[in-house]
């Protein structure tokens, strides 16, 4: 491939304002927070009903759930649980601007491809069903009846089902991910792509392995018991705001917090809680840290390892290091880990973290003497070829002293999208176990399929080889947010048709298949009028918390469709045959949520319990110390640590969110916490490699990679900012960088993209 095809999909012009960075010195949330906000609603022209809508959200009696991140409602019933990001979030969603078939008269789909993300959801709520006119290159509107038969047709039409792929992003509610994998699996497939391939995998695949259950096991009620909280690869200030509830909490309380990061974030300093009215009033900020660690990007094992390693040396003077009694009764393999733990030099472990012995044996003091431990984690740790290994290396650590089954213990990943968690438990899976599909079976009397389904890397390389011909995309933005965007584009291009389930217009309108549509849904925000009346929908948070989410805003259009709704269309017209009452479950979602008792395991009683003030929990058998894994135990792992130190001259750069971002929706240039102003095509590096390349601050630079099959990908005239992180790293913003993160780069322990360790030359663009 030529290197300006694959320049082709570097998104949007450089900002019209000037690019402006000054580091951020003040605490996370607070005032700055508070202004943020309302320059968003005010720009967004909400000033009624956005503050309106925040006190109807993540209510314990009624409203809608926030539709931002996963991180668990309050369980004190707290009334105003909100964050600045989440009310962006939610007034994005409430936009009184709409995309309407004029929008798409105006403008043929070439021209508005090349407007940047910021522009194409800029134009509002999408309003009316829409098709691609391939003749005139317009999307014109279509009606439902039509858009199903098109539908339908094109999936009767395929030789196999396999010929057709469906991609669920995580915010879609129980419901309607219960008939959709149904819909799936009636039609034959198990190709159910979704965003936690790019996300979580890797921790459901490290803690189903060493746990025998892919989910965490602690909840808030742990986080307000816990003595030390480890903080891994997550920026909470910006992507978890209300875990900084959490971690000022724990500092009152006294108890320790370690930030494990190559970025020391905002949210890893000070922190100011907005309904912290006193705190608030007086300009009272909270430490929310005891020790950070810098560790270097992909570097995070070693430093675990190393705690580990601690932990054992100390155990030989200090025997309450260990706790025996745990390890004999509920763990498997503890011998081989204590050897490989002996048998990695502290050398070793120096250089892969790149920290040194003496920070690694205070984090460890902090460890053993903590009675009650948690790790807690994001993409900083899964995003890597090594994320399964170390997960499971975390699991090993917490073992060691018994941190698991008792309050205040155990692991907590930090999930993204509100309800991707929900989506797995109810049934979205590539690769589903088999006692789910029998008892799917049996509850809804079909025979799904047993051929184990693509991911998400998958259904892109069988698009390329013309053997994915029909996508489904279930809410997200597929085509921007899955790395090789030239790669990616031209295999979604590949398409036969098309079809993306969303709220605003986005890049996967523009990058589409032969045939194309566009189905606008309602948002979590607005009301859902079925046959029995106003319904709601269920959603599952990081902690496995279930609860319920109604809607309180009047639709942003007449002709928009519920996603449960969406799903019936379809399956009626793609499964014409099919004795699934797809009609009678959408006049009313009980009928669903009953069905869903018979299917899925914890979900019994499931419309009364859903109903309980603050819903109910998922039961977790290793947080009671059953363990379904093969030996019935916990399971250590022993691997050897992973070579994650670049070459001589490369940098492993890790692509993130800034502050004012949801996934691939951009809200503006900036990156507040991180000084950044008017600038997203910016690349952040240490000073001695900047030095070394000759390169000063906002000097324009080239970024290389370099993909494990040789191949390069290229960045042109992206500005340097110095930032304190350790050398031999780098880091700069996703969507835009998916450009350098080639496809065959992806995880062999969970296939999982590598985001977070893409190797590149970064030189002085001349
Ligand atoms: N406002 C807002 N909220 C969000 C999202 C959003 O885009 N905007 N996205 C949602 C989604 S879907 C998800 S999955 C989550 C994502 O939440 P995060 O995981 O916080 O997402 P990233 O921005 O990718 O940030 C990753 C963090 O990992 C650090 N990091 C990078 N490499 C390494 C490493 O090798 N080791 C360690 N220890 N740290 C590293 C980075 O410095 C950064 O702080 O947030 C969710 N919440
Ligand atoms: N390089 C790099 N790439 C990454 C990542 C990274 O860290 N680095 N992170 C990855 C991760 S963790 C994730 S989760 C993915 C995100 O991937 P996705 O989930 O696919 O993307 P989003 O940006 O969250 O999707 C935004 C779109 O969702 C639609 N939408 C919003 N609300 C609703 C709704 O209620 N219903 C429906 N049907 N549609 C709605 C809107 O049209 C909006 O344009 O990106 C991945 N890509
Ligand atoms: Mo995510």
């Amino acid at each position: 491939m030529e290197a300006e095809d694959e320049l082709e999909p570097q998104v949007g012009p450089r900002p019209e304002g000037f690019p402006h960075f000054h580091p951020y010195h003040h605490p996370a949330a607070g005032w700055g927070a508070a202004k943020a906000v309302t320059k968003f609603l005010l720009r967004e022209g909400e000033f009624l009903d956005g503050p309106r809508a925040m006190f109807k959200m993540n209510h314990e009696d009624g409203g809608f759930d926030c539709p931002g991140c996963a991180w668990p409602d309050d369980m004190k019933g707290l009334k105003l649980d909100i964050c600045e990001n989440g009310t962006k979030h939610v007034m994005w969603e409430m936009t009184h601007k709409r995309a309407t078939p004029e929008l798409f008269a105006r403008h043929t789909v070439s021209e508005m491809y090349e407007w940047s993300d910021f522009k194409l959801e800029d134009q509002g709520r999408l309003t009316h069903p829409m098709v691609y006119d391939p003749d005139t290159d317009h999307y014109v509107p279509i009606s439902w009846h039509a858009a199903f038969e098109m539908i339908g047709k094109a999936i009767r039409g395929l030789e196999s089902p396999n010929q057709a792929s469906y991609y669920t992003s995580g915010r879609l509610g129980n419901e309607a991910t219960f008939l959709y994998q149904l819909m799936i699996r009636e039609l034959g497939t198990n190709n159910m792509p979704d965003c936690s391939n790019m996300c979580h995998e890797a921790s459901g695949r490290a803690l189903q392995a060493a746990l025998g259950t892919g989910k965490g096991t602690v909840d808030l009620k742990d986080w307000e018991a816990t003595d030390a909280l480890f903080i891994m690869g997550v920026n909470a200030a910006s992507n978890a705001p209300r875990m900084l509830t959490s971690l000022v909490e724990a500092y009152h309380r006294g108890a320790q917090i370690v930030h494990i990061n190559p970025f020391i974030e905002a949210g890893a300093t000070r922190a100011l809680i907005p309904h912290d009215i006193v705190d608030m009033a007086t300009f009272h900020s909270t430490p929310v840290s005891t020790l950070n660690l810098q560790v270097r990007v992909g570097g995070d094992m070693a430093l675990i390892r190393g705690m580990a390693k601690a932990v054992l040396e100390q155990s030989k003077n200090d025997p309450r290091a260990l706790d025996r009694e745990f390890i004999e009764r509920h763990t498997h393999g503890f011998e081989e880990y204590r050897a490989v733990c002996e048998a990695t030099e502290w050398s070793d472990i120096e250089r892969q973290s790149g920290l040194s012995r003496a920070d690694i044996l205070k984090a460890a003091r902090i460890y053993t003497d903590a009675d009650r431990s948690i790790f807690s984690w994001c993409l900083g740790v899964t995003q890597h070829e090594h994320g399964v290994s170390t997960i499971r290396e975390i699991v090993n650590l917490l073992l060691l002293r018994g941190n698991l089954g008792r309050e205040g213990a155990g692991p907590s990943p930090v999930r993204g999208h509100s309800n991707v968690q929900g989506n797995r438990t109810c049934g979205i899976d590539n690769h589903p176990p088999e006692q789910f599909l029998q008892r799917l079976d049996e509850a809804c009397n079909i025979t799904s399929p047993r051929e184990f389904g693509l991911d998400t890397i998958g259904t892109l390389q069988a698009m390329n080889r013309g053997d994915v011909k029909v996508f489904v995309g279930m809410g997200g933005n597929f085509a921007l947010a899955v790395p090789d965007s030239a790669f990616s584009y031209e295999a979604i291009r590949n398409c036969e048709l098309t079809v993306q389930v969303s709220t605003k217009l986005n890049r996967s309108h523009v990058v589409h298949g032969k045939q194309a549509l566009i189905l606008p849904c309602l948002g979590r925000t607005e009301k859902d009028h079925q046959q029995q009346g106003i319904q709601s929908t269920s959603v599952e948070d990081s902690m496995s918390m279930v609860h319920l989410s109604v809607g309180m805003k009047r639709p942003a259009s007449k002709y928009l469709l519920s996603e449960p709704a969406i799903v019936s269309g379809i399956a009626r017209a793609a499964l014409p045959t099919s004795a699934t009452p797809w009609e009678w479950y959408i006049e009313d979602y009980d009928r669903i949520r009953d069905t869903m008792s018979r299917a899925l395991d914890g979900f019994e009683d499931f419309n009364r319990r859903v109903r309980l003030p603050l819903g109910f929990r998922i039961k977790q058998p290793a947080r009671e110390l059953v363990f379904y894994t093969k030996t019935g135990k916990a399971e250590f792992s022993a691997g050897p640590l992973p070579d994650v130190v670049p070459e001589p001259g490369m940098l492993a750069l890790g692509t993130m969110r800034s502050h004012d971002q949801w996934n691939t929706t951009i809200y503006s240039d900036d990156d507040r916490y991180r000084g950044v102003k008017n600038l997203r095509t910016l690349v952040f590096m240490n000073v001695d490699d900047m030095r070394e390349r000759g390169i000063s601050e906002f000097d324009p630079v080239n970024i290389v990679s370099t993909a494990r099959d040789g191949s390069h990908r290229y960045l042109e005239d992206y500005l340097a900012i110095p930032y304190d992180m350790p050398k031999g790293c780098a880091a700069g913003y996703m969507p835009e960088m998916n450009v350098l993160c080639a496809l065959c780069d992806y995880s062999t322990e969970s296939d999982q993209p590598i985001m977070k360790h893409v190797k590149v030359h970064i030189t002085a663009a001349t």
